[in-house]
């Protein structure tokens, strides 16, 4: 509603709100309350740097949240403006948006007071500072003047309008609620209730605790010799490769291929046990041939030290050497990779079954099935029924 006295004022607020938290809430209507504003738009980010492979960064769940939070304050609004781009949307194109839909309106717009120090590396800080105004906050706890000096400096560079925003401080953050539901506690009173029944009812950052590609690549380094870690390079690779040319999450490829013989080294009478204590059954063949379960010591290693909690990778890992009859795409993807990585040299058909892969996994999966059913058979090894049973399965694709 445009008001008599003056031109409408609008806020903007952009951020991950992964999730939106009550000291969002409180800047909002800090700045809403001191700058008199007729409206307060949140403007989650099209990008949010959490992501996550449960899909915690779905646009739509953030956006969720977002609505939950502000429904009782008619003054707040939300605009997905940030989503509907293909890019990353920057600061002074979002406000160039809103100054298209508002040409009349004065702009605000909120940052903390660690974007102050960042501002010049925003791209056109100047196009910011000619559209809107700059909006502070500030933790309670702190002085103004000690961001006065970097104020000063932005308004005779850029002519700037900066205002501080007082609001109580204290340390709340979406990070901090991440790693709180992720371990089960509560956050209650972080987040409206509404939101807080939201985190848990869709099991939210579950996996806020899983670690980086980068650090799972370190641990296992450590924990493999070279020639092992050489190998799961070249399934890594691979994996990839053929997630791409089967249209599968070349993500997901990647970790269950980093993954796949991350127990290889545990000693051989530690096995049933780990399996046993974890619910995992283990068979007569595994009995008599121990290191045929670093499968399924693989799959609950990568759960309990890695923290992979995605079922898809951690079925792929325990079912890596055997197979199974009637595997999914990612299954098949690190059953064929493990086979036919760069690395690998003594099977037979390799040169036919790196062609092959790259059209039709389940007949390259065969094959491979077929081939180790042979080589065991020939060196007098005893045969996993799985083994049997995918190789059954799969001869239909010979
Ligand atoms: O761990 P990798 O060496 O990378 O590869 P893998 O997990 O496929 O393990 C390969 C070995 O497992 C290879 O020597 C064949 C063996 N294997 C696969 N199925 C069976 C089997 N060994 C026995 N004894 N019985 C099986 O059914
Ligand atoms: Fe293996
Ligand atoms: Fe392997």
């Amino acid at each position: 509603m445009i008001k008599t006295d003056g031109n409408e004022k609008i806020g903007i607020f952009g951020g991950s709100f992964n999730p939106v938290h009550t000291a969002h809430l409180m800047i909002a209507e800090a700045a809403r309350d001191q700058f008199a504003l007729d409206r307060l738009i949140f403007v989650p980010t099209g990008h949010a740097p959490h992501k996550t492979f449960h899909g915690t960064d779905d646009q739509s769940v953030r956006k969720e949240m977002l609505l939950c939070a502000i429904k009782d304050n008619p003054g707040f609004a939300l605009s997905t403006y940030e989503f509907e781009r293909e890019e990353v949307s920057y600061t002074w194109e979002t406000l160039l948006h809103f100054r298209e839909q508002y040409p009349e309106a004065e702009l605000y717009f909120l940052i903390g007071e660690d974007s102050l120090y960042d501002f010049e590396t925003w791209r056109y800080p100047e196009r910011i500072c000619e559209e809107a105004h700059i909006l502070v906050a500030l933790r309670a706890s702190k002085e103004a003047e000690d961001l006065s000096e970097q104020i000063l400096h932005l308004q005779k560079k850029y002519n700037a309008e900066i205002d501080l925003l007082h609001v109580p401080g204290f340390a709340i953050s979406s990070t901090f609620i991440r790693e709180q539901a992720a371990k089960g506690r509560s956050v209650r009173y972080m987040v409206p209730d509404a939101v807080a029944e939201y985190i848990v009812s869709n099991r939210l950052y579950q996996d806020a605790h899983a670690m980086q590609f980068e650090e799972m690549e370190q641990k296992l380094k450590n924990s493999l010799k070279k020639s092992r870690y050489i190998h799961t390079q070249g399934v890594v690779a691979t994996a990839r490769q053929l997630a791409k040319l089967h249209h599968y999450n070349e993500e997901k490829a990647a970790i269950a291929a980093l993954l796949h013989d991350c127990a290889k080294y545990m000693p051989d009478e530690e096995r049933v046990a780990y399996c046993e204590s974890h619910g995992m059954d283990v068979n007569d063949a595994e009995r008599k041939n121990l290191p045929l379960l670093h499968a399924k010591c693989g799959a609950i290693m990568a759960e309990e030290e890695y923290g992979i909690e995605n079922q898809e990778i951690l079925h792929a890992i325990k079912v890596h050497t055997t197979g199974e009859p009637g595997m999914n795409l990612l299954d098949q993807i690190i059953f064929v990779a493990d086979y036919i990585e760069p690395n690998r040299t003594h099977a037979p058909n390799l040169d036919m079954l790196r062609d092959l892969a790259k059209t039709d996994l389940a007949r390259t999966t065969a094959v491979i099935l077929s081939d180790t059913l042979e080589y065991l058979q020939k060196t007098g090894r005893t045969i996993d029924d799985t083994t049997q049973e995918a190789y059954d399965y799969y001869r239909q694709y010979l």
